[in-house]
């Protein structure tokens, strides 16, 4: 029997450089891998959030249209774009499976759906996992797309670093969070004005 992905699976601290030896910039990765059975379609939108690098992943003996791909694109759209900040867009890479010379073709309309999605899509991709196929330009794919993103590298201060840590650090045992709580956390007190708004996208929820 094959296992199943169960909802989402995160998995951390993947390394990957970009491949433009000009500027080499360490990236780390946090991945999550949405299943993508119907069942997750309504729950799943609730964590999509951009600037992120997305694959959307299809296997050619079902086809696009049942692996629902132009409508997980959709979903990425309607929640992770922001018109008004291009720049943070989320990057898509469309991705088959099963491919390589022996495979049967894996056709998709890259036309349409660029026209749909515009730069939202950042590629079309066909790997296969078991004889690697495919995989390096993938590899390569995705960290030139996360190097892109302009915040990717970005300097911050260390005591925003710092208070961002220790949050994350206790979101692992206890995922909300008080104000007066958040208050009192030891750090610098000088960077805890702008942080509610920027922890929007972590893994701490606000009980007010
Ligand atoms: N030969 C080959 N097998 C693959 C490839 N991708 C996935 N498989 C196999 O297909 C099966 C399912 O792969 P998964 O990656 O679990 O597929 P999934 O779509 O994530 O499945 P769910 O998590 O159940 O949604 C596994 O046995 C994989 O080894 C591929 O590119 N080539
Ligand atoms: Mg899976």
């Amino acid at each position: 029997m094959e296992s199943q992905t169960d909802g989402k699976n995160p998995e951390a601290d993947a390394s990957g450089s970009p491949p433009d030896q000009q500027t080499p910039k360490q990236i780390t990765f946090n991945g999550w891998d949405f299943g993508g059975q119907n069942i997750y379609r309504h729950t799943h939108q609730l964590l999509f959030t951009a600037p992120s690098v997305y694959l959307a992943v299809w296997n050619p003996r079902r086809g696009p249209e049942q692996c629902c791909v132009d409508e997980w694109i959709k979903m990425v759209r309607q929640r992770a774009f922001d018109e008004t900040r291009p720049d943070d867009r989320p990057r898509i890479l469309v991705v088959a499976t099963h491919g390589g010379p022996k495979e049967r073709s894996a056709h998709i309309d890259e036309q349409l759906l660029r026209d749909e999605f515009g730069d939202l899509i950042a590629g079309f991709h066909h790997v296969d996992s078991q004889s690697g196929f495919g995989l390096d330009e993938l590899k390569d794919a995705i960290a030139r797309e996360a190097a892109a993103i302009p915040s990717v590298g970005r300097s911050v201060p260390k005591s925003w670093k710092n208070l961002i840590d220790a949050l994350q650090k206790r979101s692992e045992k206890n995922p909300y969070i008080t104000y007066k709580q958040f208050c009192d956390l030891p750090n610098d007190t000088k960077s805890r004005r702008n942080l509610p708004a920027r922890t929007e996208r972590s893994s701490t929820n606000w009980v007010t």
